[in-house]
């Protein structure tokens, strides 16, 4: 599929998506959604084991292009979300293969939720976060009610979406909304380095690290311990725990294959 909004490149099993709207800070469009919620769901069955997610230009995501909102009808903006930006945070969460993100300038709005919706998010530091929605009179969607208290707890979460503040890559790490601060001209080259890692590594383990990681909140430990029984029961008959076992005791590097 030929893509005007977005550039995909698939090499040695990591799909590297950037969004490609430079001139509006890769704001979203309906055509950038369909282009990247297709690029992310169709990954796995095209060979990826690893994602990689990034911005072209100075800004990694500004969120909903509002040159689209101008103009006097009101927007129904549930349907914005349940068609658009819902299934883009469910693509991202269920898919069963990790997802690196390379904040490579500011991530506003919706594109704030992307980035904290991503498995591994490093920002470059001179890259910004906000919660731009209440500025133009909305409160934060794309799951960013539900990532924000999760991760930064209830005080920040209400500072953030409540003020619109830009916060920087550094305070972003410091209150646990990202993984690593890396200089800007060594963002993407890492990153991209660690979904190429992580194409390398038991798949099927990553994928259930994901999907019990996501799920922990809606479980107690009685929940959890029987998850982990069984998705360990599971990952015990893949072929990369034999081959773990194996090279472990052969005192060599495991060759995994996702199997
Ligand atoms: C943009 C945008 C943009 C269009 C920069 N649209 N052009 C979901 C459901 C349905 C509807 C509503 O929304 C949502 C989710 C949301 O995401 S709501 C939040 C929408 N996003 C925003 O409100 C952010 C608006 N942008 C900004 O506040 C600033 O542009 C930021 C802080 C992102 C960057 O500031 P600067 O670095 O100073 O850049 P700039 O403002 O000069 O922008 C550069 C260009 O990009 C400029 O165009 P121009 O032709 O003048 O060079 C902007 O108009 C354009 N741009 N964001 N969201």
């Amino acid at each position: 599929m030929a893509h005007q909004t977005i550039r995909y490149a698939l090499e040695d099993g990591v799909a590297s998506i950037a969004l490609n709207r430079p001139d509006k800070l890769n704001a979203f469009v309906p055509e950038m959604h369909d282009e990247l919620r297709e690029a992310l769901a169709g990954a796995p069955a095209a060979g990826a084991r690893a994602v990689f997610l990034t911005g072209e230009g100075r800004g990694f995501c500004a969120g909903q292009d509002l040159g689209q909102r101008k103009g006097g009808e009101t927007p129904d903006l549930s349907e914005t979300l349940d068609k658009f930006y819902n299934p883009l945070i469910r693509t991202i969460r269920d898919l069963k293969v990790p997802v690196v993100c390379a904040v490579n300038g500011v991530a506003a709005g919706a594109g704030m939720s992307l980035a904290l919706a991503c498995d591994i998010v490093y920002a470059a530091r001179s890259a910004t976060f906000l919660q731009a929605f209440v500025k133009i009179g909305l409160a934060p969607d794309s799951g960013s009610t539900w990532f924000l208290p999760r991760l930064a707890g209830t005080a920040r979460a209400k500072g953030l979406a409540m003020l619109g503040e830009k916060i920087t890559a550094e305070q972003a790490f410091e209150w646990g909304l990202i993984w690593k601060v890396v200089e800007d001209e060594r963002v993407k080259d890492e990153a991209l380095g660690l979904a190429r890692h992580l194409a390398t590594q038991p798949t099927k383990a990553l994928g259930a690290i994901k999907q019990a990681i996501d799920g922990a909140w809606a479980r107690d430990l009685d929940a959890a311990l029987d998850h982990e029984r069984d998705m360990q029961g599971a990952l015990g008959r893949t072929g990369d725990y034999r081959e773990g076992v194996e090279a472990f005791f052969g005192k060599r590097k495991p060759a995994f294959r996702g199997t």
